[in-house]
């Protein structure tokens, strides 16, 4: 199965940046981390991640419902827009949050922290039209075909990956068509994207033109090779499916433009963040000012919906001047708490170690 090179296989040792990856981080932005201020992120400042290129949309574009299902269909836009609709606040993150921090680093989209954003994504369940289409029962997965072409690993593709039949029938999946209230942008799938709450980005197949259901797994570019959790380029590794737990502040204070540092005046200053995890809502977050030695409960407040993103503040109140470093933790209902050191693996995915934020505090003017 590993005849043509694993995703990422290629790792630099070096803390400066390649053209590749630049050429990556110019076309894929991050959300600015000052955006963790809004519980719904603006539609320019959601990160976004494009393997290819964004497809042309042609002018009959239709989706189709088929595989293994008693009746196939083929619905416009307008057809889909005539459905009960749902919208829901969804926090989506890359599986390459992070990547960039890591030693030897991946060479891929150089993500430092900022590949999160939470859209109110407008649409129709997915489980209304897998019911009307009728799943037969040798149904094992359902895969989601993106219009987009290109070349990963040597090998040509479409953008294209699959959930379980359980995962798929989920009430909180969605087929979307409206981002924070207004049409799907073209960088965020339009005319249509999937929304699967909880899972990590790269599940979220957008400029979807199939809905397949399958009678055994997938075993595409996409599910097999990529998004999988590998030590070695041998190695079979564990997919990347959930979103890990994850905490972030919005640096506090002043920026220097070149080199990103803060200062920040000598008074309390109130740290504003927020916390999710893919795998249940957040139990608990907790801050430090000295880089990890020491660590005090945050106010964490409740989700706006299950699969949106928690407010939480803490109160920094530096005793001097001089610097700190300050960082913040969050942990789950299900326990799992973010690492204070980043588990390596190939692909540079699922990186939650905590965010530190060296900070100067000066004495007030
Ligand atoms: N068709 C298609 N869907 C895709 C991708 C892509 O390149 N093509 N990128 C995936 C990845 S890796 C991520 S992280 C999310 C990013 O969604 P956004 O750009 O709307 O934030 O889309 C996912 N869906
Ligand atoms: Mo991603």
């Amino acid at each position: 199965m590993t005849t043509a090179p694993t995703p990422a296989a290629t790792l630099s040792d070096r803390e400066d940046i390649t053209v590749a990856e630049l050429q990556l981080a110019a076309r894929n932005h991050g959300m600015p981390l000052e955006a963790l201020r809004y519980a719904v992120t603006p539609v320019g400042l959601h990160y976004l991640l494009i393997h290819y290129d964004i497809p042309p949309v042609p002018v009959d574009w239709s989706l189709t419902v088929g595989g293994r299902v008693s009746r196939e269909l083929s619905l416009s836009l307008e057809a889909l827009r005539a459905r009960p609709g749902v919208r829901a606040p969804v926090t989506m993150e890359c599986a390459g949050n992070g990547r960039a921090r890591l030693a030897p680093r991946p060479i891929s989209q150089p993500w430092l922290l900022e590949a999160v954003g939470t859209a109110e994504w407008g649409g129709i369940p997915l489980r209304a039209l897998l019911e009307e289409a009728g799943v037969l029962d040798d149904a094992v997965e359902v895969l989601f075909t993106g219009a987009d072409r290109g070349i990963e690993g040597g090998v040509e593709q479409r953008y294209e990956r699959s959930l379980s039949l359980a995962d798929a029938l989920r009430d909180d999946v969605l087929l979307a068509f409206e981002m924070n209230g207004g049409p799907l942008p073209p960088q965020h799938g339009a005319p249509l994207r999937l929304v699967a709450p909880g899972w990590y980005g790269m599940a979220h197949v957008k400029w979807l033109r199939a809905v397949t259901v399958i009678d055994t797994p997938f075993t595409g570019y996409q599910q097999d090779r990529s998004y999988r959790l590998r030590r070695a380029p041998e190695d079979e590794g564990e997919p990347v499916t959930r979103m890990a737990p994850r905490a972030l502040m919005v640096p506090p204070g002043l920026a220097d433009f070149a080199s990103r540092e803060r200062t920040v005046e000598l008074a309390p200053c109130l740290l504003e963040g927020r916390a999710w995890s893919g795998w249940g809502p957040i139990a608990a977050v907790r801050v430090s000012s000295d880089g990890g030695a020491t660590w005090a409960d945050a106010v964490v407040e409740d989700h706006p919906a299950a699969s949106a993103w928690a407010r939480w503040t803490y109160r920094f109140a530096p005793p001097a001047p001089g610097d700190y470093v300050l960082c913040c933790r969050a942990r789950d209902a299900c326990g799992n708490e973010q690492p204070v050191e980043a588990e390596w693996n190939l692909g540079g995915y699922a990186n939650n170690a905590v965010q530190r934020v060296a900070v100067t505090v000066r004495p007030p003017a």
